[in-house]
């Protein structure tokens, strides 16, 4: 079955952020789909399902890559 990760990303405030994001992170190798739970006033939540594990760093790229920051978890 399909692997899911759950990262958080600060700066997201709108459809046009969450198009950016699905679209730079859709481009990582085994990625099948990507949600975002969106919240304008905060970290907004992005779902990933790959069929391999992601790498950390490639994520975090991919998600500067489209103008954003991924909140590393505690
Ligand atoms: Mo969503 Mo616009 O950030 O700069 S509000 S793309």
């Amino acid at each position: 079955g399909a692997l899911q990760a759950q990262f958080k990303v600060e700066g997201m405030t709108c459809s046009h952020c969450v198009a950016s994001v699905t679209e730079e992170l859709s481009a990582l190798d085994g990625v099948q789909s990507v949600g975002v739970e969106l919240n304008a006033g905060g970290s907004s939540t992005v779902t990933v399902s790959s069929t391999s594990a992601l790498d950390l760093e490639q994520v975090r790229a991919a998600i500067g890559e489209a103008g954003y920051s991924l909140v590393d978890s505690a």
